[in-house]
């Protein structure tokens, strides 16, 4: 039980004890020059979980993505994305501004791009027309509640891009998640990609960091694009001894996250004046809707009366995200403020 219940995201995850030992014990050197052997056995960790030649650490998972697209594509060509994904949305026009990319956005179900829907998308040679330069895929998808694609759609869409000889890349933010959800290995996901990011900051509790995984060589690409952003760091290993804890002891305990946040669906879809999509909630998010006008804002606002933090992510929508720092009592005591503020809705 906390004092607060923070559920607006995994990133507010504190950094367990274990980590802060490993981070005052870890050792480091000047990683710029490839010297820090703290940071080396994570980006090793991180290729062999995957199943790729090489890791890089990063400073967040959007510094991940940016390096992939920046190492996969040159300017004035176009990537495909899902319209609700992270990187259309959140991650500030980056490819746009700095890759020189145009990003195009296709509607989907569930978060997903099909085999089809990729196929249509990819251009056809034409001096009008921008090149299509890499597809984009998110698993577990952010804004449509941590919802998971299974390894074999992913193999068909990535066959569908290769076939036209366009890359793919993952952002494998939550790729963890996935991989407990379906309790399969996160290699399955990650195979049939050319990149793939996933973040050590979000529900693995480390205080910083992401990992871009992929061929020798775009990890080379990935690098030099890395230090062009500023984000070449020193004595980085302090950061990275944290991540190889949370690699190490912070994967399996993801299932609990899970199954707290299935119990707070099931009782959001009781409340009043509150709809939620069950079958969405395949991981450790939960997405809601308030159908009463003004509800979100209102929501929101009793909510935090009551010490329970929840995150509006549209007019009518609330995103909440279970951790590691929110137990099941702590699930309860939401479920009690959501009772007592639509009570009479
Ligand atoms: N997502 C954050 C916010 O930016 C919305 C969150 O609280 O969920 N890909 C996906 C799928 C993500 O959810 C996020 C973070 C990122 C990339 C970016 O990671 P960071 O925050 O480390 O840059």
């Amino acid at each position: 039980m906390h004092d607060v219940v923070d559920l607006r995201s995994d990133t507010v995850t504190l950094p367990t004890p274990a980590m802060r030992e490993a981070m005052a014990n870890a050792e480091v050197g000047d990683d710029v020059w490839e010297e820090d052997p703290t940071v080396q056995r994570l980006e090793a960790l991180a290729a062999e979980r995957t199943g790729k030649e090489a890791g890089l650490f990063v400073a967040s998972g959007t510094m991940g993505n940016l390096v992939s697209v920046l190492s996969q594509t040159r300017p004035g060509q176009e990537i495909i994305l899902d319209l609700d994904s992270h990187i259309f949305n959140y991650e500030v026009a980056s490819a746009a501004v700095i890759g020189g990319v145009q990003t195009r956005p296709i509607r989907t179900e569930r978060g997903f791009l099909s085999p089809d829907q990729v196929r249509e998308a990819i251009r056809p040679a034409n001096i009008h027309i921008p090149p299509t330069g890499l597809v984009c895929l998110e698993n577990t998808h952010n804004r449509h509640g941590g919802t998971v694609c299974a390894p074999e759609e992913i193999a068909a869409v990535a066959a569908v891009a290769h076939a036209a000889a366009v890359p793919v890349h993952l952002d494998g933010a939550r790729i963890f998640n996935a991989a407990v959800a379906l309790r399969r290995p996160v290699r399955d996901f990650t195979t049939d990609v050319d990149s793939v990011t996933f973040c050590v900051s979000k529900g693995l509790a480390a205080p910083v960091g992401s990992l871009v995984c992929g061929t020798r060589d775009f990890i080379a690409r990935a690098r030099r694009c890395r230090k062009m952003l500023g984000g070449g760091m020193r004595q980085v290993g302090v950061l990275a001894a944290a991540g190889l804890v949370a690699l190490e002891q912070m994967v399996e305990r993801l299932a609990e996250d899970h199954a707290n946040a299935k119990r707070l669906g099931e009782g959001i879809a009781r409340s009043p004046g509150l709809r939620v999509d069950l079958a969405r909630v395949q991981t450790n998010i939960v997405i809601f809707f308030v159908d009463l006008p003004g509800g979100a804002e209102t929501l929101v606002r009793e909510c935090a009366a009551r010490k329970v933090k929840i995150h509006q992510i549209g007019p009518a929508s609330i995103r909440c995200v279970t951790h590691r720092d929110v137990d099941r009592d702590d699930i309860d005591r939401a479920l009690q403020a959501l009772a007592e503020i639509t009570r009479g809705w």
